[in-house]
């Protein structure tokens, strides 16, 4: 079978963001678009030639609205660009988490990742691609700040015609000289799982009168939860809700937050025999939110307990080397690690940047605010992993979800925290207030605002320690005397106009004070968050549009 070689006219708006390139499905349909990009990521990674023979590569998606489509054209683009083989799942489907396990259990070059995570899907929403590299992490930046230079200057793709690969028949078959195998998406993920948690503990746990409910939210998580949650773990079926994958998600915003996640949400706080535990999980399933009965656990908090727990966890029981997490993310993580005597690690925002202190052993858990955390079992943040930790300490300390984040704030005080979000602003609006809060800076250190007393502004820039690489421009921030700490930054995922989000932190050392509301606590830097901004004037909001 011949490879043709289509000539183009190369693409100037393919530089991925915070996780890979997102557009709206009409921008990524329009002719050439995707082969442009996917030509670009070959280029880059075989330096203009054909992939080394015997090269295999791992390819899947959420399931959204394109992913078959898109699936068949680059099985037959790999094919052309000299692939021996391509590991795909079973129906155009592996979540995020679990096509970066497929990619490190089988040893293969890398991965294409077809999603565009918590962002709305179907022929009016927003597709997405991303790379990842052996280590089954995304591509660091030198990376793919190399694929969106060629991206910009390649001016043909490679493409073998042949017939569509059945991609719903699990087994091996061939386009050309490229083997395609089909695989089941869940079971090499299931197995990972199996061997980190005590499936043992939570069998029994879910036996008893502890009740849960996860909420795949119509996207990829579906049959990963209901296969380890139900049928592995022994849930009653519908456990699981919204668990089919659909191509739009029901319509609906697959992000596993209190706006969107909202069935969950009046499960868990609606009557009085709600469930002990509920979970909900993204686009793609590398989110996870967690809830006990009428009981929100902000992600920081998450990752907090995590680490604190990590004793109870068989694949965690013999220490932990370190965590990491995002810049905005809550120091609530720093305050376990110095308990534990290990080192904490703060990057910018966007799971790439842990893959290095993984793979270097320096961090076991990785966590950002933004409804991710992970480990190194994987090198992507990993929703049904976060929910599997949770039962297991559950399971273990026999306690509700709300006791121990009690007990966890008396021991170490509390990070309350609070994000939020003003979404699709006209993005000359957005800059303006990012201006406003930059040239504020320099004026604000010593500057008091009632109990407040600003300590530092600064443009939070980045030194990876493993390979020295510079991120700079990674959130503007005010940081206040006792700790309490306002962060303004812009999205680098969206695809609508610019999303400004504003990250709120104040630390309570008082039992007393400590189950007050967040909203209630944060209001003073939230009254100081808008004078430094002028974001009311500016966008004439009145209020943020995700509360998280
Ligand atoms: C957001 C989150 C960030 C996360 C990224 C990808 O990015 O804030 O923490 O890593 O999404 O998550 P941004 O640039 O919009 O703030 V996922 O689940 O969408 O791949
Ligand atoms: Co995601």
């Amino acid at each position: 079978m011949n490879a043709r070689t289509v000539a183009t006219t190369p693409f100037t708006d393919q530089k991925p963001g915070t996780s890979g390139l997102r557009k709206k499905v009409a921008v990524f349909t329009a002719p050439n678009y995707l082969e442009n990009f996917v030509q670009a990521v070959f280029d880059t990674i075989f330096d203009n030639a054909a992939a080394p023979a015997g090269t295999t590569l791992v390819l899947g998606g959420d399931g959204r609205y394109y992913n078959r489509e898109a699936i068949q054209v680059i099985l037959r683009m790999a094919a052309a660009n000299g692939f021996g083989k391509v590991l795909v799942g079973q129906g155009g489907i592996l979540s995020t988490p679990a096509a970066s396990c497929v990619i490190r259990k089988f040893k293969t070059f890398g991965g294409l990742i077809l999603s565009a995570s918590h962002n709305p899907g179907g022929p009016d929403g927003d597709f997405g691609i991303k790379y990842n590299t052996g280590n089954g992490g995304p591509a660091p930046e030198k990376i793919t700040d190399a694929i969106f230079a060629r991206s910009k200057a390649l001016t043909s793709y490679r493409i073998v015609d042949a017939a569509d690969i059945d991609l719903d028949r699990v087994g091996t078959q061939s386009l050309g000289d490229m083997a395609v195998e089909v695989i089941d998406p869940v079971a090499d993920y299931a197995e990972l799982m199996e061997s980190l948690f005590d499936f043992a503990a939570i069998r029994e746990l879910i036996a008893g009168d502890f009740r849960l409910c996860f909420d795949a939210m119509h996207a990829v998580t579906g049959p990963y939860a209901k296969e380890i949650i139900e049928r592995r773990l022994g849930a009653p079926a519908g456990t699981v809700i919204n668990g089919v994958p659909l191509e739009d998600f029901g319509g609906g915003h697959p992000d596993p937050n209190l706006t969107y996640a909202h069935e969950l949400v009046e499960i868990m706080f609606g009557a009085n025999d709600a469930p002990d535990f509920g979970a909900a999980s993204d686009g793609d399933g590398d989110r996870n939110m967690v809830l006990g009965r009428g009981f929100f656990v902000t992600p920081s908090d998450s990752l907090a307990v995590i680490a604190a727990n990590a004793a109870l966890v068989p694949g965690y029981a013999g220490g932990i080397a370190g965590i990491a997490r995002s810049m905005p993310t809550s120091a609530a993580a720093d305050r376990v690690a110095q308990k534990l005597g290990v080192p904490c690690y703060e990057t910018p925002t966007g799971w790439k940047f842990f893959g290095n202190l993984m793979d270097a052993g320096k961090v076991t858990f990785c966590g950002e605010e933004s409804f991710g955390t992970g480990s190194d079992h994987v090198r992507e943040k990993d929703g049904l992993w976060a929910v599997l930790f949770w039962l297991n300490i559950l399971a273990k300390r026999g306690l509700s979800v709300e006791h121990i984040l009690q007990l966890h704030w008396a021991e170490y005080g509390r990070n309350v925290y609070s994000r939020h979000d003003h979404e699709a602003l006209p993005t000359d609006i957005a800059n303006g207030i990012m201006e406003q809060v930059r040239a504020a800076g320099a004026t604000l250190p010593g500057k008091a605002f009632g109990n407040y007393r600003v300590k530092f502004c600064d443009d939070f820039s980045y030194t990876d320690p493993i390979d020295g690489s510079v991120s700079t421009g990674q959130g503007l921030r005010v940081g206040f005397e006792d700790g309490s700490r306002i962060v303004f930054r812009l999205s680098g995922t969206g695809t609508e106009g610019a999303t400004l989000r504003i990250y709120l932190e104040a630390f309570e050392a008082d039992p007393a004070r400590q189950m007050a509301d967040a909203q209630l606590s944060l209001a003073p830097l939230i009254a100081i968050a808008e004078e430094i901004s002028g974001l009311r004037a500016r966008s004439g909001r009145e209020r943020p549009t995700v509360i998280t």
